[in-house]
């Protein structure tokens, strides 16, 4: 757990280990939850999918819904990591094809519940980061002060 003090605001940091057995005890800390953010291995193009199932399955929580999302690409400093840019497509290319996926198997009869494209990548902000060198975390951690202060979950 970290904590950072800024003006009026002490932003309290939950680091949540991703392997498959701690994803887990994710859900208990849903309900606390003010903003997620989501760390990806910008380097990894092999488990980017994987990546985008797990933080599907996050977003499907009802006590995320409406909270301020963001995508971390770290590993920035790698030469040949993915930029900024190639994570957000590559998860938007995932996102659609998921979701045509679903249309298909529910029938052109039935309801849809889905989150429509537009609507998920507009909720969603992608920036890069280099956990090791330290940069981009400043603006992430700015981005997360803003839009928490914001957020009408502020007071819960
Ligand atoms: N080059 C580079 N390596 C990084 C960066 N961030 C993490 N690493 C390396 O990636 C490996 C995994 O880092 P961790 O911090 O253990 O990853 P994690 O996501 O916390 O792993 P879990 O807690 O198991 O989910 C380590 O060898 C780190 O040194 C980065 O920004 N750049
Ligand atoms: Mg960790």
């Amino acid at each position: 757990m970290g904590k950072i003090t800024l003006p009026s605001t002490i932003l309290q940091f939950w680091d949540l280990g991703g392997q498959r057995d701690i994803r887990l005890i994710w859900p208990r800390y849903y309900d606390d939850c003010h903003a997620v953010a989501y760390v990806v291995d910008a380097t990894d193009r092999d488990r980017l999918v994987e990546g985008w199932e797990v933080f599907e399955n996050v977003l499907s929580a009802p006590q995320i819904l409406g909270v301020p999302l963001l995508l971390l690409a770290n590993k920035q400093d790698v030469p040949g990591s993915l930029s900024v840019e190639e994570i957000r497509n590559h998860y938007e290319e995932w996102f659609q094809r998921r979701q045509r996926e679903h249309a298909a198997e529910l029938g052109p009869m039935s309801p849809t519940s889905e989150v429509p494209t537009a609507e998920r990548m507009a909720s969603l902000n992608v920036q890069g980061i280099s956990a090791i060198e330290g940069t981009g975390v400043r603006d992430a951690v700015n981005w997360l002060f803003i839009r928490v202060q914001n957020s009408r979950r502020r007071d819960s």
